[in-house]
């Protein structure tokens, strides 16, 4: 058994203008491959790992042997983090949060724009590489949290309903230095359905 990168459920180009082909094509292709067959190859000698899903994986990072366990929680934390970002994108997504997101996105920050605000100052302030967040707790509570490098708020217990990817290789050939500016453009792409979907897994409604 082997873990295995999903195609994009779109096109290389249908995310366009906000996020480019040439980008989807290295980031998806290339980066996140990287990251299964980096993943692969540290489980090749504890196959009981090989055959659980990704996100229980990310869960037991603690069970998993200590001479391979930086190379699971770095490969297996970009495998688990990239297969929810490619989903959470849509072509024609964004505008306002639908279904009951919207109204627990509400009743946690106030509004969507409050709540859109912290996650993109938890992106812009990340030093380096990461994720910014929007997680539940086990009681289905929500916050906006950062993690550095791939690392995965399921390693602490938390469901990662939507993040977004700072490490530069998701932007910086259209946004250069502008991480900002890519936060902003990232929000009309956002697939409410699919957040939406993980938001009931979370919160077992
Ligand atoms: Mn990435």
């Amino acid at each position: 058994m082997a873990f295995e990168l999903e195609p994009l459920p779109y096109a290389y180009n249908a995310l366009e203008p906000y996020i480019d082909e040439e980008t989807m094509h290295l980031h998806h292709d290339k980066h996140a491959q990287a990251y299964v067959n980096n993943l692969n190859a540290a489980i090749q000698n504890a196959p009981e790992f090989g055959s659980i899903d990704i996100e229980d994986l990310m869960r037991r990072i603690n069970d998993v042997p200590e001479n391979i366990r930086i190379a699971v929680r770095n490969n297996g934390g970009g495998h688990a983090n990239h297969s929810m970002f490619w989903k959470i994108m849509t072509p024609n997504g964004g505008g306002n949060p639908t279904g009951p997101i919207a109204e627990a996105i509400n009743q946690a920050f106030g509004s969507f724009d409050a709540f859109k605000a912290a996650f993109n100052d938890a992106g812009l302030k990340r030093f380096g590489s990461g994720w910014t967040w929007l997680v539940a707790d086990q009681n289905g509570k929500l916050s906006v949290i950062s993690t550095a490098n791939q690392d995965s708020p399921l390693m602490d217990g938390l469901y990662p309903i939507m993040g977004n990817d700072v490490w530069e290789h998701a932007y910086y050939l259209k946004y250069k230095n502008m991480r900002g500016d890519y936060l902003n453009a990232w929000w009309n792409v956002v697939n409410w359905d699919e957040i939406n979907r993980r938001y009931q897994k979370a919160v077992g409604k």
